[in-house]
């Protein structure tokens, strides 16, 4: 049986702490749906599609990752993809209340889809997409914490020629 994961999230724009924790799947399980949800009431800077096409661009050297987006429920996608697990990253305390409300909604939902946390890197503990935009905007460096080509999309947005 093929152990399927997937690593879910908003991914509004992917960061170096993102994609250590699908390196690190990926590295685990045969395959990794990355599941970039689109949510229709939340409006993000990048568009699904957009998500999908840097989050492509960093993990093509992964054979076992595929990208895919979702609408709805996480754990309908899972049922549909057959993952037997869901991987999120953990940075502090402070994603733990949170944390443990997803998972404990999820596994009220499907008992038998396991959510498994990786903690983060030392690294990269303190990026979030959020904050990247932040200072994106206002000009700041970002190249540690994002790959160029997202680099230069947040550029796009923010500065458009
Ligand atoms: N280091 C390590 N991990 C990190 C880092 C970092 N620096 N930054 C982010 N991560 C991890 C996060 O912890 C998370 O595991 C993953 O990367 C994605 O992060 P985000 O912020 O892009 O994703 P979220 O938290 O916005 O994703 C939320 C979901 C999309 C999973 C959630 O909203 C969802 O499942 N929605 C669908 C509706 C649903 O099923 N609801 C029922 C449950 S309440």
């Amino acid at each position: 049986m093929k152990r399927i994961a997937v690593c879910p999230g908003s991914f509004d724009p992917i960061t170096y702490g993102h994609i250590d924790i699908i390196e690190r799947a990926s590295r685990i399980f045969d395959v990794v749906y990355v599941s970039v949800l689109k949510n229709s009431s939340k409006e993000g800077l990048f568009t699904p599609q957009e998500r999908v096409e840097l989050i492509n661009e960093v993990t093509k050297g992964l054979p076992n990752v595929e990208v895919r987006i979702f609408d709805g429920l996480l754990i309908d996608f899972c049922e549909e993809v057959g993952a037997q697990a869901i991987v999120r990253g953990l940075r502090a305390v402070s994603d733990f209340e949170y944390e443990m409300q997803l998972t404990s909604m999820n596994r009220k939902l499907n008992s038998t889809i396991e959510t498994i946390y990786m903690m983060t890197n030392n690294n990269y503990s303190f990026i979030s997409s959020s904050m990247v935009k932040e200072v994106a905007k206002y000009g700041g460096k970002i190249e540690d914490v994002v790959p160029p080509h997202v680099e230069s999309a947040l550029r796009g947005k923010f500065n458009p020629q």
